[in-house]
């Protein structure tokens, strides 16, 4: 995989630029005032994939749609820097800092361990509103919380510390580490975790943006002192909680339809708050309706949503999605994806697609 320079990617979407850089963030910005991103220290550039979304159900036909799962190669990669290669022989596994007994593991000592299954969305704080930085898997590995007390945490620590070969590293607080959600996966839809996801281990933790959740994990250090991993430091955010979003999948932008009845599909997502209901405007944010979902089995799932648009004129039409989450919280219309930076925070902007329907 080869490292992106700096302007990696540039596309011209709705009137706008979208602007991948410094740190697989997108950001949109408006032509022509074009706002540069924060200047990343080196590593100048992550590397960044962000497969074409190729859901199972491309062309769905029929209400509820199937919640949707992101096969491996199609999964988006964000990486700081290289992709590491990994010694399986010198590879290990190390629990240390505030641990009553410091613990080294080998892949096949970590593989005795008990092990469970979960589902579990990822999504990248550079994922501009809609984005392609977001994928569903299943992934199967150790409860991060049975490792913890196996090697005896102790209760005055506050945060646990996650890094990878690659040197990179990340914090979190420890009741995020010992959350029942929490794991350390070697497997990814039921395939061994591929070295670009992270051979032979890496975290998922729940609530939180892609970047608290490292790759290539070798080091666990539960401590009492916070720190910032790589890109927190350059201003990122720290918590990086999950921020409402969503998105349209079907149709795509610039989609020219034939006239008829027009099913409309996506995703929204958010942190354990969970989605409450999706909502759909084909009149440029005027009018909206209610969407059907599909729900994960936990909010650390995205939801799936469809709406039948019966028979449009033919015509030009800005699409609008707006997800609500559980305490009400709704999308705001008035900063549409398009406008808004995803950096510190990540986006809760509006996803806009712009489509023509032709008479048949
Ligand atoms: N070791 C390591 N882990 C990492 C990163 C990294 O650069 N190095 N990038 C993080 C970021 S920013 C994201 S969004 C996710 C992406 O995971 P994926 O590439 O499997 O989709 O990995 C995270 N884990
Ligand atoms: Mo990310």
């Amino acid at each position: 995989m080869s490292r992106w320079t700096r302007r990696e990617f540039l596309k011209i979407s709705a009137g706008g630029l979208v602007l991948l850089a410094g740190g697989g963030i997108a950001i949109r910005v408006l032509t022509p005032s074009l706002r540069t991103p924060p200047e990343p220290a080196k590593p100048a550039s992550p590397n960044t994939t962000a497969g074409n979304f190729s859901a199972t159900n491309e062309n769905p036909t029929a209400l509820p749609v199937p919640l949707w799962i992101t096969n491996n190669d199609d999964f988006y990669t964000v990486q700081y820097d290289q992709v590491p290669s990994v010694g399986m022989e010198s590879w290990s596994l190390v629990a240390h800092g505030m641990v009553r007994e410091q613990l080294r593991l080998s892949y096949d000592e970590v593989k005795a361990l008990p092990a469970a299954t979960t589902m579990h969305t990822l999504e990248c704080i550079g994922n501009p509103a809609g984005g392609n930085l977001i994928g569903n898997a299943t992934w199967r590995g150790i409860s991060l919380r049975a490792l913890l007390e196996r090697a005896g945490a102790s209760d005055k620590a506050k945060f646990v510390v996650l890094g990878g070969i690659d040197e990179y590293f990340t914090s979190v607080p420890i009741a995020t580490a010992m959350h029942e959600h929490a794991m350390l996966a070697y497997t990814m839809n039921d395939q061994p975790l591929p070295l670009k996801h992270g051979f032979p281990l890496r975290a998922i933790l729940p609530g939180v943006y892609g970047q608290k959740q490292p790759k290539w994990i070798n080091g666990i250090e539960v401590t009492d002192e916070d720190k910032l991993g790589p890109w927190e430091q350059r201003g990122w955010s720290h918590r990086a909680p999950i921020q409402l979003n969503s998105g349209i999948k079907i149709p795509r932008e610039f989609a020219q339809l034939n006239q008829g009845d027009i099913m409309i599909v996506g995703f929204a997502h958010t942190n354990e708050i969970g989605v409450r209901a999706v909502q759909v405007s084909t009149d440029t944010g005027t009018t909206w309706h209610d969407t059907i979902l599909t729900r994960g089995p936990s909010p650390f799932v995205w939801t799936q949503w469809g709406y039948l648009w019966k028979n449009p004129a033919p015509g030009k039409y800005v699409l609008m999605v707006r997800a609500i989450d559980n305490t009400g919280k709704i999308q705001d219309q008035a900063a549409p994806g398009l406008l808004r930076d995803v950096f510190p925070d990540g986006t809760s902007g509006v996803h806009i697609v712009v489509v023509e329907i032709r008479s048949s």
